[in-house]
């Protein structure tokens, strides 16, 4: 398979995330990208190319320009502002607040961001940027006929909306992907994400939309983050009514669920007759994953890789989460083979 890397991902590299009260060291943090090569070069998938020059006009097709002026502009304004730290929220608008654009930094940073665990550092803008190029680059080889390609994203993207980073997300790499493929001749695209935690920035990226069709497994809403999206009952709203389907699953979720849930997503995607698939690969469904609650197996991940092929359709693996590092090569390399054994 052909696979796409930066080494820029490690210019983000929080030192604190709000964690239980505390400031820890990130769980998203640069060695997961080793833990992930070294597995591929373990088993001989050493086909890796950097991505080409990051093209901004497809990442504007997804994202507000004044958040990325924000993202870009962030740190220097933080170091203006004679601040000593990483960038931090204090105020957010919430309920019953404005809803307006503040001028100050602080102001800005509580407006962008849904999720406060996440700190933006000096290289964060740079990463991101490197980050959504990988996935472009692997979109393009797909669209070229490749079959498959596996864009190694870090920092992931499935948390972030069109407007707002959390998560530890920034650019969503994998809607960034999907939109490409439509603006490149593909009527329909389908995402389907596997990441534990809901990929709620791209289901409200495409909520009202047809042309692409999110299909989500994750661990329901009421019991983990990112808590206040990922529900059943979201469906779509207008033309994308019927396009937006989550599968929420409880703690202690194993393959048996798990599994039969893949099966249904990939019904309905076969249905929709997509001409390209993009998955948001994350491995944190894993029995041992430090921050979630599923109960998959290193052997179940084969298994999704391998259901994954049987749609015999184009595509693009974008990396997400996982944090289980010292398992997450195995795991993430799982899927591909699985995928490409099948
Ligand atoms: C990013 B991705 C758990 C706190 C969770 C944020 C998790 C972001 C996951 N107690 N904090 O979807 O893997
Ligand atoms: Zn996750």
């Amino acid at each position: 398979m052909r696979i796409v890397f930066s080494e820029d991902h490690r210019k983000h590299f929080a030192q604190g995330e709000v964690y239980g009260g505390e400031l820890v060291t990130p769980f998203e943090r640069p060695s997961r990208m080793e833990y992930i090569l070294r597995e591929l070069k373990r088993r001989k998938m050493t086909d890796i190319v950097p991505p080409a020059r990051l093209d901004m006009k497809a990442v504007k097709r997804v994202h507000d320009a004044g958040f990325l002026d924000f993202l870009r502009t962030a740190w220097d304004e933080w170091q203006k502002a004679g601040y000593r730290g990483e960038i931090l929220p204090t105020a957010i608008p919430n309920r019953s607040l404005q809803q307006r654009i503040p001028r100050w930094i602080d102001g800005k940073v509580g407006y962008y961001i849904h999720s406060v665990e996440t700190a933006i550092t000096a290289g964060t803008w740079e990463a991101a940027c490197a980050s959504a190029a990988v996935a472009l680059t692997a979109q393009r080889l797909v669209a070229g006929g490749a079959g498959a390609a596996f864009a190694l994203c870090r920092p992931p993207g499935h948390h972030a909306h069109d407007d707002l980073y959390g998560g530890y997300c920034f650019l969503n790499n994998a809607a960034i992907a999907a939109q490409a493929f439509r603006d490149q001749g593909a009527a329909r695209v389908a995402i389907l994400d596997v990441d534990f935690h809901h990929g709620n920035g791209t289901q409200d990226i495409f909520y009202d939309r047809a042309d692409v069709l999110f299909c989500s497994l994750h661990g329901n809403p009421e019991d983990c983050y990112p808590h206040f999206l990922g529900y059943k009952d979201e469906t779509g709203k207008g033309k994308g009514e019927g396009f937006n389907v989550n599968y929420p699953m409880g703690p202690g979720t194993g393959f048996d669920t798990w599994g039969s849930a893949l099966r249904k997503a990939l019904a309905r995607i076969k249905a929709y007759k997509p001409d390209a698939l993009v998955v948001s690969l994350g491995v944190d469904a894993f029995k041992d994953d430090p921050i979630s609650f599923f109960k998959l197996t290193s052997a179940d991940f084969t298994r999704a890789g391998e259901a994954i092929a049987r749609l015999r359709l184009p595509t693009l693996f974008v990396m997400e989460g996982g944090y289980a590092i010292e398992a997450i090569g195995v795991n993430t390399v799982n899927v591909l083979e699985g995928f490409e054994n099948a």
